[in-house]
């Protein structure tokens, strides 16, 4: 049976060779994005191919945008898997429920439209495959969702009434090989380009721009399809197209991205480049450009809008990389598949480390032992190939592009062979990365993800067993610190490896944005929420910026981690070090600052003087005398790296790095004590100072006029992500642990309640059912008259064998409370193993801006190390610096919300106060908790302070 063109293994008919993409010439360009008339099928074969004819009335098909998915326009839904393919495995076949989107456009040419030359019709981007018509002749088909491709149409247009046709089928036999982690979207939802060729036009060209740094020299050859002249008027370069010149340059890094502006001119098109001069190359088991080695603060980057999925608006583009570049990020792998080539083109200008990804992941062959598996089927090779060279001659001018990346997550086979040595034959200026081959036979680098500290340690000190050719490759991490939810956690323990084994050179977060698409009654879906099946929940929301692209904790905590300078010293000393941890940049673009906080205010600021440092350098300066201060003031150097100018991508003063330096003694304040004797009141009420007490029970009623439900230890927290782990693994998570222990629903039962002479001590024991675990809990009250003073300790009973999620108290404040100030950590959350961002100071939210909006509910918003808080009416003060939480709804209630719109605000504030969080880790997909960070249960206490705010 002769197999339809959509479900053969080609990659289609028709189309022309690929060629270097670019974004202008002063040939004529038009753009045929916009309204276009739109019918969806249910299978292929519902509707002919007369619409492709002239004179098709589609006066009953509906509107769609192009570029853009139908599904997140009406049409269908979309659908999320991982791993899995949403249809049975029985490749190049896909099933006969087919949606098949018709797309028609009818244009009429410019009225400067040349008469003479060819043009060609470029489509950027189809998901999933596509057959095309112009004026009722078929032009060809086509897959590869997310490269290029162009067809030569010139004898068939006409001035006016041109009918474009185009028949997308979601499933295809490329379909297959597009088993990313993702979103299943299909469309026409990257440009469609008219393009006039005339005669004497480029044709392909590859610009061959090196750097020798012993030298300092650039040396440029433009290969072109067509021949002609270079000129690159800064250098005073004017040669002919394949002739090499070599003249003094500054080079192109990310760190310094040194752009020249060039035209390449053939008789028939003047086309402006952009020239950047580096050479990669792996020396001595290292990846080094223009002979230095580089350390990537990566990210893999998915193509994301919430509302345009893979169709993104050049300004989404750019915001992607200004963000990048705000928060210290020099590298981005373009997990997985090509991008829109503009965004390249902002690598370039604006300055990352590329590694670009071809289109292919055939991940779902896993679930079948790799059994049929295309990459090592010699049928599928052709597309493989096509695949290959439809990344390497789009991408192939882009000074940003310093790695090419045969895909992910593919197991192994021959067409990966073929796939590299097809590269590396057409260009050998780039190196070859490939993650899921461990013998590392076609590529340069060892790469792996989710590899643990422990490992990582190993791998960088030469130590880990494997294939000898493996041994000699520098390495990196192509993903990492899973961002799903609250976290990632540990990636300041990871950044300490990079920076201490020179074989690390980075690695790229998983991921950058959260895939959740914009819905009417869940704020953000992700999948299950469309009725699909199979589907793989939120773990398609796994980014370092929220789905609107507001960053998340993540991100800051990140941005943090992989300053390009340290800023390290000893406050009391008044000495600052300062270490250039770029590794082409001096520090000459950036000022440094320094400001005195007494008790987390600003009181003095001024300006230090940094020496110049090369990169890798140090430099030690002083700070000038602190100004004098009372006596029980908390005192720090805050300093400050920030851009001495505006740059290309963040403005003068913006935030590059810093650090705090304790300036003072480190001694709190004493906690006050009971002066004031406990009185019984009317009855069962009994008071303490400013405080009421249940006198049977036990409970805080209330400080002053407020107040005060439900105080009492609390050990629960609303599950992340990466508690919850990687469902797929046999080994049950720590959250799993938590709830078969039943640490969701302990058991208070009062042993005492005591009034003594200078104050009130409650006992009680507090424990899950069916356990003899216990946490043996007293809460020791005291009064000095003004203000009311907790001292809880606990003592854990029995052989625990798990962390405890949080342990604290918490209690609610009935009628609510809004604006809440703090000194302590802030501005954003965080935890024990994120709290690398979290800076020292007085700080000032409302309830509701507290809480961090991760897409699917779960612990968030804890500020750590509390000197004091006010809230709701109350001073709260502690010389145990504890973590504070208030929400306006219960750790349960938050525990059960699928999305952030099942939550809503009752009119009670919920405040924890913790003296203990576990830390958060990245077992979402990746290692749990580092042991340091794990809150084991052991005697604990825990000092508050209470008063009416103001008093
Ligand atoms: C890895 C994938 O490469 C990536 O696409 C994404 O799915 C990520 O995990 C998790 O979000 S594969 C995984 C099995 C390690």
């Amino acid at each position: 049976m002769e197999l339809p063109h959509h479900e053969d293994v080609s990659p289609g008919t028709g189309s022309l060779p690929p060629r270097a993409w670019y974004a202008t010439s002063d040939a004529a360009a038009f753009s045929l994005n916009g309204p276009w008339r739109f019918r969806l099928s249910p299978t292929p074969d519902a509707e002919d191919e007369a619409f492709a004819a002239d004179g098709y009335d589609s006066t009953a098909w509906d509107d769609i945008t192009v570029p853009g998915h139908w599904v997140l326009q009406g049409h269908g839904a979309p659908h999320y898997t991982n791993q899995l393919y949403p249809f049975p495995l029985d490749a190049p076949r896909v099933p006969t429920e087919n949606p098949t989107g018709d797309h028609l456009h009818t244009f009429d040419l410019p009225a400067a439209w040349p008469r003479e030359g060819a043009a060609v019709l470029r489509f950027d981007g189809v998901d999933s495959c596509a057959r095309v018509w112009l004026n009722g002749t078929e032009l060809g088909d086509f897959k590869g969702s997310r490269l290029a491709h162009e067809f030569a149409v010139g004898e068939l247009l006409r001035p006016t009434g041109n009918v474009l046709a185009v028949r997308v089928h979601q499933w295809s036999a490329g379909s297959y090989l597009e088993d990313q982690d993702q979103w299943w979207l299909p469309g026409i939802f990257r440009d469609v380009t008219l393009l006039h060729r005339p005669a004497g036009s480029a044709g392909d060209f590859f610009v061959h721009a090196a750097y020798d740094h012993r030298a300092g020299t650039g040396t440029l050859r433009v290969d072109a399809g067509t021949a002609g002249r270079v000129t690159v008027p800064a250098l005073g370069i004017d040669v002919p197209t394949s002739r090499s010149v070599t003249v003094p340059v500054e080079p192109w890094t990310a760190e310094t991205p040194r752009l020249y502006d060039a035209v390449l001119a053939t008789p028939g098109e003047r086309i402006p480049l952009r020239v950047g001069f580096r050479t990669v190359a792996v020396e001595d088991g290292v990846i080094t450009v223009n002979g230095r080695p580089v350390l990537f603060r990566g990210v893999n980057r998915h193509e994301f809008h919430p509302e345009t999925g893979r169709a993104l608006a050049p300004d989404t583009m750019r915001a992607d990389v200004l963000l990048m570049k705000r928060h210290n990020i020099n590298a981005v792998r373009t997990s997985h598949y090509p991008p829109h080539p503009a965004f390249l083109d902002l690598c370039d200008e604006l300055g990352l480390w590329v590694i670009d990804e071809c289109d292919l992941e055939t991940h779902g062959f896993q679930a079948v032992g790799w059994r049929g598996n295309p990459v090592d089927d010699d049928r599928w090779t052709p597309a493989l190939l096509d695949r290959a060279a439809r990344m390497v001659e789009r991408d192939k001018n882009h000074a940003s592009v310093i790695m090419w990346s045969l895909g992910n997550e593919c197991g192994t086979g021959r067409g990966l062979t073929a796939m590299a040595d097809w590269i590396r034959a057409r260009d050998a200026g780039r190196l070859l990365h490939y993650e899921g081959d461990r013998s590392c036979a076609d590529t340069d680098v060892y790469s792996r993800m989710y590899a643990d500290h422990a490992e990582v340690e190993r791998i960088g000190r030469g130590e880990d067993e494997g294939p000898r050719r493996r041994a000699g490759l520098p390495f990196l991490l192509c993903e990492y610190a899973h961002a799903m939810g609250n976290g990632p956690g540990g990636l300041g323990a990871y950044q300490r490896l990079f920076e201490t084994y020179e074989r690390l050179q980075g690695g790229f977060v998983w991921e950058w944005i959260d895939h959740g698409i914009a819905h009417p009654a869940y704020g953000y879906a992700y999948g299950g929420d469309f009725g699909e099946e199979p589907h793989d929940g939120n773990f398609v929301c796994d980014g370092l910026l929220f789905p609107d692209r507001t960053p998340s904790p993540g991100l800051v905590e990140y941005k943090k981690v992989i300053e390009p300078v340290r800023i390290e010293g000893d406050g009391r000393a008044g000495t600052v070090a300062v270490t250039n941890l770029h590794d082409f940049a001096g520090l000459a673009h950036l000022a440094f600052t320094w400001s005195y906080d007494q008790d987390g205010v600003p009181v003095a600021d001024g300006v230090l003087a940094v020496p110049p440092v090369g990169p890798g350098g140090r430099a030690e300066v002083k700070l000038p005398p602190p100004p004098p201060h009372g006596p029980d003031t908390e005192t720090q150097w805050t300093v400050r790296a920030v851009l001495a100018d505006a740059t290309a991508w963040a403005p003068r003063g913006h935030v590059v790095a810093w650090a705090q330096l304790p300036a003072g003694d480190g001694r709190t304040r004493p906690v006050p004590d009971g002066a004031a004797a406990p009185r019984t009141a009317d009855g069962h009420r009994l008071t303490l100072g400013p405080a009421a007490f249940d006198a049977r029970t036990g409970d805080l009623l209330a400080l002053g006029d407020r107040a005060i439900t439900g105080l009492r230890l609390d050990v629960w927290r609303a599950p992340t992500d990466n508690d919850n782990g990687m469902p797929w693994r046999p080994e049950p998570s720590v959250a799993a642990r938590w709830r078969a222990l039943g640490l969701h629903r302990m058991r208070h039962r009062v042993d005492a309640v005591e009034p003594t002479a200078d104050g009130l001590t409650v006992r009680t024991r507090v424990a899950p059912a069916a356990s003899d675990l216990a946490l043996r809990t007293e809460y020791r009250w005291t009064s000095d008259g003004d203000r009311l003073t907790l001292r809880l300790s606990v003592t854990p009973e029995g052989d625990w064998t798990q962390p405890l999620p949080r342990l604290g108290i918490s209690f609610g404040l009935p009628g609510g409370a809004d604006r809440v100030r703090w000194f302590g950590g802030g501005p954003g959350e965080a935890y024990p193993d994120t709290a690398t961002a979290s800076l020292l100071g007085v700080w000032e939210s409302d309830v509701d801006a507290l809480q961090t909006p991760y897409v699917r509910p779960q612990e968030n918003g804890a500020r750590p190390g509390i000197r004091w808080a006010e809230l709701g009416g109350l001073r709260i003060e502690s010389a145990d610096r504890p973590w504070l939480t208030a929400r306006r709804w219960t750790t349960h209630q938050l525990d059960a919300a699928a999305h952030r719109t099942d939550l809503t605000p009752g009119d009670t504030v919920w405040v924890t106060l913790d003296a203990g969080q576990h830390g958060i880790g990245t077992n979402s997909c990746g290692p749990g908790v580092l042991p340091q960070y794990a809150l084991h249960p052991r005697p604990t206490t825990l000092r508050c302070v209470f008063a009416p705010a103001g008093g």
